[in-house]
């Protein structure tokens, strides 16, 4: 070797040595065992036990038939697992190696060359362990053992002298709906959940960079990025910014530096429906001399985030101001979007997210008794200007607050919040689902016989979690002191008067309390978090529950054991009486349950959209599904559109006609959500009989301006005036929403009874195909309901065709047949 060259080896070695490096153990071979077996099995990293078993054909898919049933015992036994991975003699030279665990579910022990190196039990918590000393160049192997989460968490029970509902689920830091729940199977995962990871590093690594924003305006946006540096070697290194560097004296140990950075003409960050979510591309390297020593890349959005809270003459408000405007919100809740959730595609993120950005929301509620979930989840909320309200993962359940417990707490929080925290979509940290409601209002103290005592305990340990440990971990981690914390969703019980007045609330009394739909109409509070009704999934969805060739029959076992409501079906039914004839056909029963639930969830938003702007928000239960299911959700497991997300996108649109009925008159509300102004609206009113003839038509005196975040309440009509003579079940109203130039910015039909009542006339829909994924549908008389049938995604379905008239549909794919389905199919 000559001497340049030796020089140029010298100098790339050193310089590789200088850096940060990480390698993924996930890709490694691994292998799981029960502990009482002694064969091991290929397993998969990140996965769960129930995954590697299917995968080896030692359990069924418990999605499928009952097979719920008979994978239960998994969750008492004991699983290892291993794998061997190599290391060289010149990656045990670097100074510092760690394996960084992602997520581990949830008690374990770890060992490395059969040396335990640590113990785990909070499947929330990021594992950093140092491991250079248990290393040798060549073969090393890593195990780690878990013990039941069910069985470690019978043992913490003991320790408390009465018995906590659901227990031993909140005894553990793991995911509450694995559980069970009133939309999930009872499936108790064990396994390496997340990535697994060796670090490798000499003089200093970039431990965590936290995004801090000073002050923001029109003119600029200052910011100090915060770095927090572990060194290894005291001495003088740079952080760099985007090219802006600053020289840093680091001493041994944990080091914080801090960066002023500032943009100038700031583009911001805008939830959807307001403009883009701009965002900036930072990049922090950590440099000695002019070697790298780490880095780290991160994308800023720069917007502010407030929750206005005053006295106001209904009580309370609650609304959002993001960049300084209030915002309606619209949205809905998330669940884990599976049982399994390391099999949760970027993918799978990606679409529901965009499934939400296309129903027109601006926020995603990431529900308690889930998962804080994956990276690409926010990175999807944020490319798609939805806010998060993020949960703690805590509900529906009381917890204990002992002194471990609080430690653990802490410290997931602690991992959570750093990790979450620079995304610009992240509005709200809530530190639970309905728990304040659950030991207020659920009477689990007269259950379980509690002493005056024990229930003062309850609520002294629910202070401690929820008002102590939580709220202040988030002062010590988090960048801003505004960031918003909000203890408990909902803040007071929908049984409280004061739930309509203050807080967020969860509206039940539909569904649970079997109201009727209109009851939604007066039960609106500030700001609604939770509400919602069931619906059946599609049919493609529905036919894999089954492992064999599907019986579609409302009897049928399978699809039973797929309603995990223990009144679901009959609640269903109930309702159904109430607004439609009762399908005796699957198909059509299918299609009427789903109609059902979009009428219902039609209802409810359109009345808290009226009552804006002393309601300011609504997030309907539930987007999605963790498995097949028949729920509460808009889209289901398989991803498919029910009635109701195409329901929601309507009701959700930024500019809206919304109809009330009420005391013999009919009100108009024209609503605009967007902060821009249409200027000379009017409005154009036809009555159209169902078979299309027009009995009369009008349009509004005057125009008027639509300003931004605006309302307009229109006279209301008499309905005695606008019905007359006429049958109400033989005509609706059809109303459009003008421009200046006659544009119509958004229409609506409004009937005058209920879908049974109607007295429709056959529609002959007719289908002409315009290009493999474009069709035209056209009908005579009015198609109610028109439903799309087959196995590809309808821009447009469940929707209502105007006497001749058409519509132009594209699909996701081509289809060969396309089947068609209206309401008067399943009323002759
Ligand atoms: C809500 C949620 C869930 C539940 C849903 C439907 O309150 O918090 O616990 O699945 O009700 O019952």
């Amino acid at each position: 070797m000559n001497k340049t060259l030796l020089f140029a080896f010298i100098f790339i070695q050193s310089f590789i040595d200088a850096q940060f490096s990480e390698r993924s153990l996930s890709s490694e071979q691994w292998q799981f065992k029960n502990t009482k077996d002694h064969t091991w099995l290929p397993a998969k990293v990140p996965g769960t036990v129930h995954l590697d078993l299917m995968q080896n054909r030692i359990i069924p898919d418990p999605f499928k038939d009952e097979n719920e049933k008979k994978v239960q015992w998994i969750e008492n036994e004991d699983w290892e697992y291993r794998t061997v991975f190599k290391v060289s003699s010149q990656e045990l030279e670097n100074r510092n190696i760690d394996l960084v665990f992602h997520g581990l579910d949830t008690f374990s022990e770890i060992y490395i060359n059969g040396k335990k190196v640590a113990t785990t039990d909070n499947m929330f918590r990021t594992w950093e362990i140092p491991v250079k000393t248990y290393l040798k160049a060549g073969d090393n192997i890593v195990q780690v053992k878990f013990t039941s989460a069910v069985q470690a968490g019978k043992e913490r029970a003991k320790k408390v002298p009465f018995t906590m509902p659901e227990s031993p689920r909140s005894f553990v830091r793991k995911a509450q709906y694995q559980f069970g729940w009133d939309w999930g199977p009872r499936l108790v995962t064990a396994g390496i959940w997340k990535d697994v990871h060796l670090n490798f590093w000499n003089q200093a690594r970039l431990k965590q960079v936290r995004i801090e924003q000073k002050s923001l305006t029109k003119q600029k946006a200052e910011l100090n990025i915060r770095a927090e540096i572990i060194a290894e070697k005291p001495g003088d290194y740079i952080l760099n910014v985007n090219h802006r560097s600053q020289k840093a004296a680091l001493k041994q140990g944990l080091n914080v530096v801090v960066l002023p950075y500032r943009i100038n003409h700031p583009k911001l960050w805008q939830p959807n429906g307001w403009g883009k979510p701009d965002m900036y591309e930072l990049s922090v390297i950590l440099k000695q001399g002019s070697a790298t020593v780490d880095e780290h890349f991160q994308k800023v959005g720069l917007r502010t985030v407030e929750l206005v809270q005053e006295k106001d003459e209904q009580g309370i408000s609650f609304y959002f101001k993001v960049n300084g405007n209030p915002v309606y919100i619209k949205g809905t809740n998330w669940i884990p979007a599976d049982s399994f959730s390391p099999r949760i595609t970027k993918e799978k993120y990606q679409k529901l997210i965009r499934d939400c950005k296309e129903a027109h929301m601006n926020m995603v509620r990431v529900w308690g008794g889930g998962i804080y979930e994956d990276d690409e989840f926010y990175k999807a909320c944020d490319e798609n200007g939805i806010l998060v309200w993020q949960d703690f993962m805590f509900a529906g359940s009381f917890y204990p607050a002992d002194e471990l417990f609080q430690k653990n707490v802490e410290a997931e929080v602690k991992d959570q919040v750093e990790r979450l925290q620079n995304h610009p979509s992240l509005a709200l940290w809530c530190g639970n689902n309905e728990v304040d409601e659950a030991i207020v209002n659920w009477g689990y103290q007269k259950q379980f016989k509690y002493s005056g005592e024990d229930s003062v305990q309850v609520w002294k340990d629910y202070r401690k979690i929820f008002h102590e440990v939580i709220p202040n971990a988030i002062k010590k981690y988090a960048a801003s002191d505004k960031t918003i914390y909000w203890p408990s969703s909902p803040s007071i019980g929908w049984g409280h008067k004061e739930s309509l007045t203050e807080g967020d609330s969860h509206y039940w009394g539909v569904w649970w309390g079997e109201q009727p739909f209109e009851v939604y109409n007066e039960k609106v509070g500030r700001f609604m978090s939770e509400y919602g009704f069931q619906g059946m999934p599609t049919i493609e969805t529905t036919r894999s529950m089954f492992s064999v060739k599907p019986d579609l029959s409302l009897d049928n076992a399978v699809i039973k054991a797929h309603e995990k409501h223990a009144r679901g079906w009959e609640i269903i039914n109930t309702y159904m009486a109430r607004d439609y004839k009762i399908p005796a056909d699957f198909i059509q029963y299918n299609y009427v349950s789903q109609l059902l639930q979009a009428r219902g969830m039609q209802v409810a938003i359109e009345a808290h959209r009226r009552a804006r702007p002393d309601n300011m928000g609504t997030l309907y239960w539930q987007l999605n599904d963790c498995w097949p299911v028949v729920s509460w959700s808009s889209v289901d497991y398989l991803g498919n559109w029910k009635a109701l997300h195409y329901q929601v996108k309507r009701s959700f649109e930024n500019q809206v006609i919304l109809p009330e009925e009420k005391d013999d008159v009919l009100n108009f509300y024209v609503i605009n959500d967007e902060l821009k102004t249409f200027e000379n609206v009017s409005m154009d009113f036809d009555i159209l009989t169902l078979n299309g003839e027009k009995k009369g038509s009008a349009r509004t005196a005057d125009t008027k301006n639509l300003g931004p975040n605006g309302v307009l309440k229109l006279d209301p009509f008499s309905l005695e005036e606008i019905i007359g003579d006429a049958d109400r079940n033989e005509i609706f109203l059809h109303v459009m929403l003008k421009d200046a130039k006659n544009h119509v910015i958004t229409e609506r039909n409004y009937f005058f009874s209920k879908p049974k009542d109607l007295k429709l006339v056959k529609p002959n829909v007719r289908i002409k195909n315009i290009s493999p994924t474009e069709i035209e549908v056209s009908t005579d008389a009015l198609a109610k309901d028109v439903y799309l049938m087959g196995d590809t995604h309808f821009s447009d379905n469940f929707f209502d065709l105007l006497p001749h008239t058409s519509k132009k549909i594209m699909l996701s794919k081509p289809l060969e047949q396309i089947q068609v389905m209206t309401l008067w199919d399943t009323m002759h």
